[in-house]
């Protein structure tokens, strides 16, 4: 840890830290003469690397009086090993915990990140599915990336579609003070992260059971060279893209949110001596009412901390909203 005081009116805090668990439960596979499957062990290793930003200010000092805390947050995860197969050889790929089909732990990579199928677009004929290696799907379904140029689409087709984890995340707190009055703002935010938005394979299916958004119904399938972004309206419509993890889940989840806005005055306590009141304060405040963001679902935030997977939105209620006002009185 790095701590600087520049001046009075300006600190600096910094934190790096690198940090290796070790020691994960994991299922390992036990060799078949055992007579069992598998059996829980501790094994594997991932590293958590990142650094932490603090900086401390007193912008003016005047009669009016701002100061200010900015902090920095970055973090990555790396999977360095997932322990041995019976036979001794490493494994590279392990699917842990719930939605770990679609969130596996794979050596060399980040921790739980979306992993399927890329979709490149539309098939615009039914040759165009045959050839691609999709012979069950027709003109109108979604075409798969073929990944390894098989001409078959299979789980070997599957890549890392998602970066869950924020390029930073970011704190910007102030407080404002001119006479009896202050205000206080608090923004918050995370730039470079993805969301999964799993709840989206509903909003652009138009098979009759859900309700799609109006882009959708105008971005869709309707004949050759119709559309190369949404498929065509049927009972299978979006089937193929509901079951299996695709790259049309995978959002940016950039944003900036004004967590708090506080406006508050406080009546001075020369005029209310006479009543035995030494302090009496009005506010007012808001709570995550304005965000900036081209994520599509309800909230980037609201998909953090509610699954053992940070930024796999699956229709969480978004963080609420709320205004309070109120009078403190102190005797
Ligand atoms: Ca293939």
């Amino acid at each position: 840890m790095i701590w600087v005081c520049l001046t009075k009116r300006i600190q600096f805090t910094a934190d790096y830290y690198s940090k290796k668990t070790t020691d994960l439960l994991l299922n390992v596979t036990l060799p078949p003469s055992t007579g069992f499957g598998s059996v829980l062990q501790n094994v594997g290793a991932v590293q958590n690397r990142g650094f932490e930003f603090q900086l401390t200010t007193n912008n003016i000092t005047g009669i009016v009086k701002w100061a200010s805390v900015l902090t920095f947050t970055h973090n990555r995860t790396k999977v360095l090993d997932l322990g041995k197969e019976a036979d001794g050889s490493p494994i590279a790929y392990k699917e842990i915990g719930p939605g770990g089909n679609w969130f596996p732990m794979i050596v060399g990579q980040s921790m739980s990140q979306l992993y399927g199928y890329k979709v490149i677009g539309v098939y615009q004929t039914n040759e165009e599915a045959v050839k691609n290696g999709e012979p069950t799907k027709k003109a109108g379904d979604y075409k798969f990336l073929d990944m390894d140029g098989n001409g078959v689409i299979d789980g070997d087709d599957r890549i890392t579609l998602s970066h869950l984890e924020p390029k930073f995340t970011f704190g910007f707190n102030n407080r404002i003070e001119y006479k009896n009055f202050d205000l206080s703002l608090l923004f918050v935010g995370s730039c470079g992260n993805d969301v999964v938005n799993e709840f989206r394979k509903y909003n652009i299916t138009m098979n009759g059971n859900w309700t799609p958004s109006r882009a959708a119904f105008d971005q869709r399938w309707r004949g050759e060279g119709s559309s190369n972004s949404i498929d065509k309206p049927s009972v299978n419509s979006g089937s193929s893209i509901r079951d299996y993890a695709n790259s049309l889940w995978v959002e940016n989840g950039s944003y900036l949110k004004l967590r708090d806005i506080t406006l508050g005055y406080n009546f001075s306590s020369a005029l209310l001596k006479s009543i035995k009141i030494s302090a009496i304060r009005i506010y007012v405040s808001a709570q995550n009412y304005v965000t900036f963001t081209n994520y599509s679902g309800y909230d980037p935030e609201a998909s953090w901390n509610v699954t053992a997977i940070n930024g796999w939105d699956r229709g969480v209620y978004p963080s609420m909203k709320s205004v309070t006002a109120g009078v403190k009185v102190n005797f």
